[in-house]
This record gives structure tokens, sequence and C-alpha cells, in this order.
């Protein structure tokens, strides 16, 4: 198996995580692209996502696997010890919710924040300033929600680790790039950030 990725994308990032987590990543051949170059929106790898983004899991019978949760949710179907989606429905429900809600209404509001404030991907979308204004104040919202929710439970979507803490931390880091950072008095956020810390996968 091969995963289409870039070392700096925040989506190849959560995909790579997951997979050491589960003790896997080695098993992976991993395939770096050139983003702001353009090797994604080539006529080539348009073959193997028709939406031209990373990360993409190709399998040796040559088919193709993307969108990061489904990469995700593959290999936690192959290596269900160790879950990171839960096992019981209400647990698998409650790390979904989670998972949803740190993706759609912070990492993807991230990601339009860095896209239209910056122009990176000028050469293939028309960014607007002031709309990657407005997304990076609404992504700095979010951490409020993340910190109360914090306040109770030692992970995102409640005693375990799953793929929402995942996705948080992942997207944390990147908003950087958009001088988007936790609140210094947000404590609960911050224990789970240090504690994250800890853990070998968000070095990879
Ligand atoms: N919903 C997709 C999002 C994938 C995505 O936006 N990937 C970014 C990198 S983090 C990308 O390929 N960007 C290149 C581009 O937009 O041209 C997923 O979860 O994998």
């Amino acid at each position: 198996m091969k995963l289409y990725e870039s070392k700096t994308a925040p989506n190849a990032r959560r995909v790579r995580m997951f997979l050491a987590e589960k003790g896997v990543l080695d098993q992976i051949e991993c395939v770096e692209l050139d983003l702001q170059g353009g090797d994604n929106i080539s006529v080539e790898f348009r073959q193997k996502n028709p939406l031209a983004k990373i990360p993409v899991l190709e399998f040796d019978d040559g088919t193709y696997l993307s969108e990061s949760i489904a990469i995700c949710r593959y290999f936690e179907a192959l290596y269900p010890q160790s879950p990171l989606m839960g096992t019981t429905p209400i647990e698998q429900a409650n790390i979904e919710m989670w998972q949803r809600r740190c993706e759609i209404y912070f990492m993807n509001i991230v990601g339009m924040g860095f896209q239209h404030t910056t122009g990176f991907f000028a050469d293939r979308m028309k960014p607007i300033k002031e709309w990657g204004e407005v997304c990076v104040s609404g992504a700095a919202k979010f951490f409020k929600l993340l910190d109360a929710q914090l306040a109770h439970n030692q992970y995102i979507a409640g005693d375990s680790f799953s793929v929402a803490d995942i996705t948080a931390l992942v997207s944390i880091d990147f908003a950087r790039v958009i001088k988007l950072r936790m609140p210094e008095e947000m404590s609960h956020l911050k224990r789970w950030y240090e504690q994250m810390q800890q853990r070998p996968s968000v070095g990879v």
C-alpha cells in the first residue's frame, strides 16, 4: 500500500498519526507530494483522486481511497485492537460527533483561513482576504468549546484517546500558520495539549 501525502499538510498528518497509533506506519510506503508545486492537481494525480486532494491510499490492486477519515476507518477495521473510533455504539457515535465537530467547525475553517489569507493556492483558487479573516476569527471561537469539554473529560471524546484527539491536535498545530494559538488561560485545553505531547505519534 502507498500513501500519497505531504509532511506539512494537516490532513495527511492525521492519517500518519492514526497509523502510528496503530503501530503500522512503517508498513506503508509514503509518497511525498509538492502541493504548492501542483503535484496534486496534475492529470495523473486526478486519476487517483478526482478532487485533487491528499491523503490518498493506493492499494496493491491499483484502486484508491481518499478522505482522511475514510482511510482511518479502513485501518480501524483492519486493526481493531487499540480502538481509536470506539467499540460500543454510544462510544462510536460520541467519537464521531466530536471528530466531526473538530473537523467541520475547526480544521476546515482553519484551512480556509490559511488559504484565503495567504494565497498559498492562488494558482488554483481565488483567495478572498476578508473571508479568510472571518474564518480565522471563527476558528478562534472553537478553543472555548474544547476547553469546556476538557474540563470534565480526559480526552476530547471522553475517557479514551481517539481520532477526535488527532483531528483537534493536528488542527491546533496547523493553526499556527494563521497565528492562531490556544489562549493561555484555557487551562484544561493546555493540560490536554501537554498530555498529547507524550504520545510518540505526535512526532510522525
Ligand atoms: N476532506 C479531505 C480534505 C483533504 C485536503 O483538503 N487536503 C489538503 C491537504 S491538508 C490538500 O490536498 N490540499 C491541496 C489543494 O487544495 O490543492 C480529507 O479529509 O482528506
